[in-house]
Parts: C-alpha cells; structure tokens; sequence
C-alpha cells in the first residue's frame, strides 16, 4: 500500500468531499481516499502504482483541481 498526499483546490463542503472521494474510488489502484477539508488536503491509498495523471483526472471529473502533491 502506498499513501500519497494530495493539494485540492475548489472544497468547500461535505458534498464536495464526497464527489471527491467517490470518483477517485472508481480507479481500480485506489483503497481508500481521505479528504481534510480544511486544508484541501487529500491522502490516496494505493496498492500498487498509480499515477498522479489518473488521479488529477478523477478530481477534475469531479470538478475540482489538483494543484499537486502536499
Ligand atoms: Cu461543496
């Protein structure tokens, strides 16, 4: 398993945490995904590796931008 933090711009509430953290599920590396909201912070667990690419996707999917790793 590996962690990696992320910077996410554009949370501003539960909902967003929550479209967040569901899209970045849908990637078949992603174990779980915890969102601190506060500091628009987002910690990916991975098994395996997964690419920062696929990972600034989901989020724009989600409509927010991943500014790169915290
Ligand atoms: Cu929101």
């Amino acid at each position: 398993m590996t962690a990696i933090a992320y910077t996410v711009t554009g949370m501003n509430c539960e909902h967003c945490v929550r479209s967040v953290t569901e899209e970045l599920e849908r990637l078949p590396e992603v174990a779980s995904v915890a969102v601190d909201l506060a500091d628009g912070r987002v910690t990916v667990v991975s098994e395996g590796a997964l690419a920062d690419g696929a990972v600034r996707e989901a989020v724009a999917e989600a409509g927010f931008e991943l500014v790169g790793r915290a």
